[in-house]
């Protein structure tokens, strides 16, 4: 029997909420910019009890770096394919019986030997933004290891939280899977004007789940396993990934901060609620000042049953945390996988996903 390699389970909240580094373009010519981005491969400690997991980056980063840009700054991005050509997918993809999605492990199943042998083939699409056409990411425009696809970018539209996400015709939610996803951020006067909470104030939070293989004995091997069940292409797993970490913690002041939430995960919607040290839902200090198009006419409160954030879905919060010194809070998610809606819901009575947490200091 192979020897454990690793836990059988987590530590939540061990683990300090990563936040990608900042790419900002170069200057190329007369108003023109341009960055140059690599999916390479890389190896990652996900959580600082597992083995490092092999991942596909853009620039060695999980999540790729966040690039910032301004409102009508022209953009050229090389998008360089430098992945390996010849090496083994660095997931595992299982079909497994229904009822053990959330369970880490292929539940005795073979993997998918397809899967196993798919080749680096790679196309970027950048989500929400307003992009010509022939820049557009398509899903057949895929480039092979070696080969480099360029995009225009106008970045014509209001400030507001994108993400560039990996885009391959049959093969994108394996693709995102590996790594390949990153945040894309667009300012302009408008945004700075309000002089909301900005540098160490303004958090990222890039949600998305994740499964893990496990040797014969249960130990989490940190391998990704893109596990579904009979009969349902959907995945959802039972590690929330936030920043590319499991169940980070944030140390936080007693202040004003920005968050800015995307959900990033294949499938997986969630209806986050913010916890006090009581375990009662402390929602009235959040309140929401964008979506996925950019800033709201005006703030709106956030639903005292919790925000629901679908895949692919942005929310900008300003968190009020003043009145919470020295205190430890929990974001927790609420949904169910598949999500049903209900308008009630016990947060006491049912169960619980913690996804996160903010420490006060
Ligand atoms: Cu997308």
């Amino acid at each position: 029997m192979e020897k454990s390699t690793g836990p059988t389970s987590l530590t939540k909240f061990k683990d300090c909420l990563r936040v990608p580094p900042t790419l900002r373009p170069q200057i190329k010519a007369d108003q023109q910019y341009i960055l140059r981005v690599h999916m390479r491969p890389a190896r990652v400690q996900l959580h600082s009890e597992l083995p490092p997991s092999e991942v596909w980056t853009y620039e060695g980063s999980l999540p790729g770096p966040i690039i910032e840009v301004s409102r009508g700054q022209r953009l050229q991005v090389e998008w360089i394919n430098a992945l390996p050509q010849a090496e083994p997918y660095p997931i595992t993809a299982v079909t497994a019986p229904d009822g053990s999605q959330n369970e880490p492990g292929r539940s005795g199943r073979p993997s998918n030997s397809t899967v196993a042998t798919l080749p680096p083939w790679t196309v970027v699409h950048l989500h929400g933004g307003r992009t010509i056409a022939n820049s557009d990411g398509w899903t057949e425009n895929g480039a092979l290891s070696g080969q480099i696809t360029t995009s225009d970018y106008t970045n014509d539209q209001q400030a507001t939280l994108l993400w560039y996400h990996d885009h391959a015709m049959g093969i994108t939610r394996f693709n995102v899977y590996t790594g390949l996803a990153g945040l894309y951020i667009i300012r302009d006067a408008e945004e700075a004007a309000l002089h909301l909470p900005s540098g160490p104030y303004e958090i990222p939070l890039l949600l998305q789940d994740r499964n893990l293989d496990t040797t014969p004995d249960g130990a989490l091997t940190g391998r990704l396993l893109h596990k579904v069940e009979d009969g349902t292409m959907e995945f959802f797993g039972p590690f929330t990934l936030i920043n590319g970490t499991i169940w980070p913690y944030l140390p936080v002041e007693a202040r004003q901060y920005r968050l800015r939430l995307l959900n990033g995960s294949n499938s997986r919607f969630y209806r986050l609620v913010l916890l006090d040290e009581q375990g009662k839902v402390a929602l009235d200090k959040i309140t929401q000042i964008g979506t996925d198009g950019g800033l709201l006419g005006r703030p709106v409160a956030v639903p005292q049953d919790g925000l629901i954030l679908a895949p692919a879905e942005r929310a900008d919060l300003i968190v009020d945390f003043r009145a919470w010194r020295g205190q430890r809070l929990r974001l927790v998610n609420t949904a169910g996988a598949p999500l049903i809606t209900v308008r009630q819901f016990n947060h006491q009575g049912c169960p619980i996903l913690i996804t996160g947490s903010l420490t006060l200091k």
